[in-house]
């Protein structure tokens, strides 16, 4: 399986680039905010429970991401890869991303991060909630504490991949179109080695 986790504050453009590697690669998209709109729509007891935090700009609790992406990962056994957008956004949900992928037999092979200054960040959010219907993108004083929340709770993951050899850093201001030839790139370069029982399956089928 190839597993890309896309890192970066709210807005730097996670959503925006997902939606383009998907169509390029076939993964499976898992983003946790679209999983937790998702309950929301639904009204179910945990979308009510996440929609009070989400509207004010705070994590939801771990275990409610880390059960929704365990749940993924089992209905979504033979797909090629992944894309985790959103996910992890502390560093138990990373740990926990390793285990649970380690069941699978398989791992994160990079995560790329998207830079984004806070000003750019706001004024791209504000944009969105004109449409978007969002309630933490319409305030900005909502924008600023997801700022703050990523500060605080999220930025630490990225050393936690860093540790692994598996962190890389893109500029996330520029055309879309460029930032995502660069995360190709990058998706490219960490293509995981053929399993011998894959190779051995097309070898026969060839
Ligand atoms: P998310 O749904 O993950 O949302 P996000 O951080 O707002 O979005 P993203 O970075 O994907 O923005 P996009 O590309 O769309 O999280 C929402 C909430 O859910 C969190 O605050 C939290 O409460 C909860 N949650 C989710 N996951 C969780 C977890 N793991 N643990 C705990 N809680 C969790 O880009 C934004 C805008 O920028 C778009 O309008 C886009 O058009 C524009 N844009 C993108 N790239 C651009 C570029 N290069 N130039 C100009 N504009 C660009």
């Amino acid at each position: 399986m190839h597993n890309i986790v896309l890192f970066g504050p709210p807005g730097a453009g996670k959503g925006t680039q997902s939606q383009k590697l998907i169509a390029k690669y076939h993964l499976v998209h898992l983003s946790t905010g679209d999983l937790l709109r998702a309950q929301i729509a639904e009204g179910t007891d945990l979308g009510l429970q996440a929609k009070k935090l989400m509207d004010e700009g705070f994590l939801v609790p771990d275990a409610v991401v880390i059960g929704m992406i365990g749940s993924a990962l089992e209905k979504n056994k033979q797909a090629a890869g992944f894309i985790f957008d959103g996910f992890p956004r502390t560093v138990a949900q990373a740990e926990s991303l390793d285990r649970l992928l380690a069941e699978h037999n398989t791992s994160v092979a990079c995560m790329v991060a998207l830079e984004v200054g806070e000003q750019e960040l706001v004024k791209r959010l504000l944009e969105r909630g004109k449409t978007s219907g969002r309630p933490d993108d319409q305030d900005e004083a909502k924008i600023s504490r997801r700022v703050q929340v990523y500060n605080t709770e999220t930025a630490q993951v990225a050393g936690y991949y860093a540790s692994q050899q598996k962190f890389y850093s893109l500029n996330g201001i520029g055309e879309i179109e460029s930032i995502f030839a660069q995360i190709s790139d990058l998706i490219d370069q960490h293509k995981p080695a053929e399993t011998a029982a894959a190779a051995a399956t097309r070898e026969v089928k060839a």
